[in-house]
This record gives C-alpha cells, structure tokens and sequence, in this order.
C-alpha cells in the first residue's frame, strides 16, 4: 500500500523550513476547502440543475453561469471565515469584497470558474487565485499588486481534482486528490519546471481567431505552427496545466484584425490580475515566462483596474523570447 504526504503536511513543512508564518496556512485551508466544494458541485451540477446561464451580465459584459454565481459565494464564504483576506476582487464583482481590513494580512485575486464555455460539458474549468501580502513594514495602502509582488498563485483544475501551486521564490508543486478528497503530493513529486527540450512542446491558441491577430503574429504562427503539436481546451486552467507539463506556448494575443472591427479587442481577453498574473507568476517559479502584446513582461505591468484585460503570451523562454522579439520589431 502507498500513502502519499497530505497538501497541510507539506505545506507546514514549507513554511517552517523557509521560516513563514503559519497565517498563510489558515488561508490555503480556506482557498482549498472551497475548491473541494466547487468540485463537488460542479460533479452533480446537471443533478442539481445548475448547469445552465443565470439570465445576468456581469461587470464584464459576459454572460453568468449559474455555476460561476455558486463558485464565486463558496470562495467568499470562506475567504471571510479565514479571517486573513483584507478584500477580494473576485471576476464575479465589479468592485472589491471588503473581508477583514483590519486584521487581515492578504489581498486575494480570483476568477471561481474560469473557462465558462466548458461548464455545460463538465470539461474541465479552472478556480485560479494570486495572493498578496500587505505591507508589514509601514502603513499599507490597499493598492492593486504587480504579479511580481505576489507571494503565490494557483489553480485547481474542476473536476479532475489536480491542483498546482506556485509559492514565491520555492518553486512550483502539484497535488492530487485521493481516495478521500485530500489533497496529496505523490512521494516522488519534485518541484515542477517546464521542460527545456523542445521534443513534446505544443501551442495552444484560438485557431479560429487567428486572421484577427496581428501581421506580427500570424507571420510568427505560420512560421512555428508545424514545429509543435497543437492543442486547446478553450480553459486556460487546462491548456496552462498541459503546457506546463509539456513545455511551449499558450498565447491569447489582441484581436486587432477582426472583419467586424466592433469584435477587436486591442487590450486582449484575459483579465490580468486573476487569469495572466496567476499563469505568469507559476510559469515563473515553474523556469517559463510570460509577456503582452508590447512584449512586456506580464508580472511587472502595474495594474490601472480591477478587470483590466491584457494578452498574453506565456511558455517556454525560447518561445516567448521569439514571439517577444517579433511582436517589437512590429510595434
Ligand atoms: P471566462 O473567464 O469567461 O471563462 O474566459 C476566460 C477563458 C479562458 O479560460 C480561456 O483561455 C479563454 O477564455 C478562451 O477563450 P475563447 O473561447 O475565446 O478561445
Ligand atoms: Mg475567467
């Protein structure tokens, strides 16, 4: 029989060798807790009858799921019990979720249930957070984080039950659910780095958009395309979870080309403080990096607003490095 070490072992172990503090642990449990209650209703959401759209709109101008609406209060709920979240700002709400601004010690950037269009198939959809920590040195002003100052970042792949974690500085770990819905490390689990040779690397875009990118990067398409596999769930927690074990690129570039220019998005789709912030920051403790449409590294764009968009290029250094060049000489 083969028992595995349990996500709070692991984690206890981490602070203690790395000297953090333990509040940080309070907070995983509530983040993990809640994905384990996301999982559970999104396995028996069509028994439920939850799968479908709400009818609303939200800040984003994209239709509500019912199960985002679901997703998005478990994560609230116990955020709040944690007792270590000054707010949230959440896809779910126009303006941040004030927790504890008194004695919290964390800011928390999440997306419940991102990759809608999956839900009604039970495909695999993502709850992805980043965290931040308040100023301990001096008076702390509530700003928006840059990536690079975030202090973690994951995501939880629903409903197969794999969750990835980046933790500043130590590197990036992945965890499975076993037999009794804990979160396990497996024994002979190191910490996870995108592989460096390029045999199995995969590209993983929108094909459908991909008249609509710039000159710059349907040039850079056509020239790479046949080099690597090409794969795309239409989930970011998906695609970044194979490309992340794979190795190449994930890309969501701006849509300037769009034969009903009303369509463009020049500022992309992805939202960046909790879908390219968190992709970005575990490619980086993962050995990856990631960049905009200005080339631009994702984790040093200081955030204007809440549900600001960006594109995003994220992978393997030589990948991003090239399409980084390509989309200079271009701008
Ligand atoms: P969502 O927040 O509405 O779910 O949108 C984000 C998702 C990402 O998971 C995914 O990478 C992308 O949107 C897919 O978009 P598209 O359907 O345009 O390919
Ligand atoms: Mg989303």
């Amino acid at each position: 029989m083969r028992l595995e070490q349990s996500f709070i072992d692991f984690m206890l172990h981490h602070q203690e060798k790395h000297k953090r503090s333990y509040k940080f642990l309070v907070l995983l449990e509530a983040i993990q807790t809640a994905a384990k209650y996301i999982q559970y209703f999104y396995q028996t959401g069509s028994l439920k009858n939850v799968m479908g759209e709400t009818g609303i709109t939200n800040v984003q101008g994209e239709s509500v799921m019912e199960m985002d609406d679901i997703a998005n209060a478990i994560v609230l709920h116990y955020l709040r019990r944690s007792n270590q979240v000054i707010y949230a700002v959440t896809e779910e709400e126009a303006d941040p979720v004030i927790l504890n601004e008194e004695g919290g010690r964390y800011f928390l950037y999440f997306d419940p249930l991102d990759g809608s269009s999956n839900i009604k198939h039970h495909l695999p959809v993502g709850f992805m957070f980043a965290v931040a920590k308040r100023n301990l040195e001096g008076p702390e002003d509530g700003r928006l984080r840059r990536g690079a100052e975030l202090r973690a970042a994951g995501i939880f792949l629903i409903p197969t039950g794999v969750f990835t974690l980046a933790l500043a500085d130590t590197g990036v770990y992945r965890f499975h659910q076993d037999e009794t819905m804990t979160y396990v490390i497996p024994d002979n689990s190191e910490q996870l780095m995108i592989p460096e040779n390029p045999k199995g690397w995969e590209l993983s875009f929108n094909a459908a958009n991909r008249r609509t990118f710039s000159a710059g990067v349907q040039e850079w398409i056509e020239e790479h395309e046949s080099l690597y596999a090409f794969r795309y769930m239409g989930s970011l927690a998906g695609d970044f979870h194979r490309l992340l074990s794979n190795g190449g690129m994930f890309m969501y570039p701006a849509i300037v080309n769009h034969p009903q220019p009303e369509k463009n998005r020049p500022q992309g789709k992805l939202r960046l403080l909790y879908e390219a912030n968190v992709a970005a920051f575990i490619a980086r403790e993962a050995g990856g990096i990631a960049v905009d449409e200005e080339g631009n590294d994702i984790l040093e764009i200081e955030p204007a607003s809440l549900h600001q968009r960006t594109a995003l290029y994220v992978g393997s250094p030589p990948l991003v490095e090239s399409i980084r060049n390509r989309l200079r000489e271009k701008n």
